[in-house]
């Protein structure tokens, strides 16, 4: 079976989120690493971050209305099927999202609130809220992190068309020239097409006006900032994408130590969207931005952690609205530890593995590598062998510390997951 034993649970067949018991089944899968961070709010705390990036984009924003209080937990209509996600889409899956029972589960992204948005008739909006996904572990993927929908719709009368054209004139000259290099690529392609019930005219409208509106976003946020510490151009590339609820999609990601950094994803919103919101003759566009991955270039924070430290050495480098560079403080020693074994007829998925490691040593694990796959010739019985690293934010571990975490994550390995250690 796929299904992945709960881990942190006792025999009770409750579990408590945000102070309400609800019963478990054989989809629960959260894990109490996870339903530490559900009431930290990091958007709403004023010096925080990732709290000042939300008020910033919401002041570049003026007109639009403001939501930061939708609760996490969501039924899967709302995440997926709202969104008209195909029923065996993998992002369902156990594997990759965080599942209070069967009815219930923590949202893995904004866009589970576009249905309900749209349908208070507000026509220009932002969302703003923490995230969860059954991801890899690394510097810059966290399996709790935030994101902040915006989403723009238009009249389709012949009026509403105007503005738009209007509107995009008045963005285009707002974006002259800046220490910024945007490649761009063409609004509609075979590849990236309009949606059919859609005038292809309209649809290239909207498009150019979600990337004129997005590329002014990013030349206030990071103009004069960023690369231009280096005294080199910041570079924003443009690049097709695909989501099961925007026709044509796109993401952008920006260079940043050495690598693309993807910052959003976007695109023009599928009118089954709009139908089921019933709002009627209008066509727009949405954007899901993730705030952690914006505030590490904009703040330089290298480890993305970072965000959910209580050290005052992190916090009180931050005040209210204003961005300034992150001073690292000392990082205390790596220590590495290796795990190899046989997998047992229990599948385990590499998220399963993080997960487990996480629901351990929580924010004393800094990286999980597989470092090793292997399926033995003639007996057909796979191994794995992963590499973590224990490395605390806030102390320095010792190697006894580390190596009493590690033989709990490899008791836990055995007793859920029936592995043969190698
Ligand atoms: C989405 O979540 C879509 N809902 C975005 C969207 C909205 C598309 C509206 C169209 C219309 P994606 O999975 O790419 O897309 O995530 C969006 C952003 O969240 C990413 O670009 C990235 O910046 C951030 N992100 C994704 N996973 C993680 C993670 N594990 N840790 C930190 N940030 C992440
Ligand atoms: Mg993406």
């Amino acid at each position: 079976s796929r299904h992945w034993r709960p881990l942190s649970r006792n025999s009770s067949s409750f579990v408590k989120v945000l102070g309400q018991d609800y019963p478990t089944d054989e989809k629960t899968n959260i894990t109490s690493a996870i339903i530490e961070k559900l009431d930290r709010r990091l958007h709403l705390q004023p010096a925080h971050p990732i709290g000042t990036l939300r008020t910033l984009i919401e002041s570049h924003f003026p007109s639009f209305s403001s939501y930061s209080d939708f609760s996490p937990v969501v039924t899967p209509a709302k995440n997926f099927d709202d969104l008209s996600f195909p029923e065996d889409h993998p992002g369902r899956s156990v594997t990759d999202s965080y599942y209070i029972n069967n009815d219930l589960m923590l949202r893995t992204h904004t866009s589970a609130h576009e249905v309900e948005t749209f349908a208070k008739g507000v026509r220009e909006w932002l969302l703003t809220a923490d995230v969860y996904r059954r991801d890899e572990i690394d510097a810059s993927h966290y399996p709790a992190f935030h994101q902040m929908e915006g989403a723009r719709i238009f009249d389709t009368s012949p009026n509403g068309i105007r503005e738009l054209e209007e509107d995009n004139a008045r963005l285009a000259a707002h974006l002259q020239r800046s220490n910024i290099v945007i490649e761009d690529i063409p609004h509609i392609t075979a590849t990236n097409p309009h949606q059919p019930l859609h005038d292809p005219k309209h649809s290239e409208l909207v498009a150019q006006n979600l990337k004129l509106s997005l590329n002014s976003l990013i030349l206030d946020l990071f103009g004069g900032r960023a690369g231009a510490a280096e005294g080199e151009p910041l570079r924003v590339r443009w690049i097709e994408a695909y989501f099961p609820f925007t026709s044509p999609s796109y993401e952008v990601e920006v260079f940043f130590h050495g690598k693309w950094l993807e910052i959003l994803g976007c695109g023009v919103v599928l009118q089954s969207t709009l139908d089921r919101a019933r709002v009627p003759d209008s066509i727009g566009w949405a954007f899901g931005l993730g705030l952690e991955r914006i505030a590490m270039i904009l703040y330089s924070i290298p480890d993305i952690r970072l965000f959910w430290s209580q050290d005052p050495r992190f916090l009180e480098q931050f005040a209210p609205g204003v961005i300034n560079t992150f001073k690292p403080f000392s990082k205390y020693p790596a220590c590495y530890k290796d795990v190899s074994f046989w997998l047992s007829d229990k599948s385990l998925h590499e998220n399963d593995f993080c997960d487990l490691v996480r629901d351990t040593a929580g924010d004393l694990v800094e990286d999980v590598k597989l470092i090793d796959a292997f399926t033995h010739p003639k007996t057909q019985r796979s191994s794995r062998c992963f590499r973590i690293n224990y490395r605390s934010m806030d102390k320095s571990l010792t190697n006894e510390e580390a190596n009493v975490l590690h033989e709990q994550v490899i008791a836990r390995l055995k007793q859920n997951f029936g592995v043969e250690i190698r």
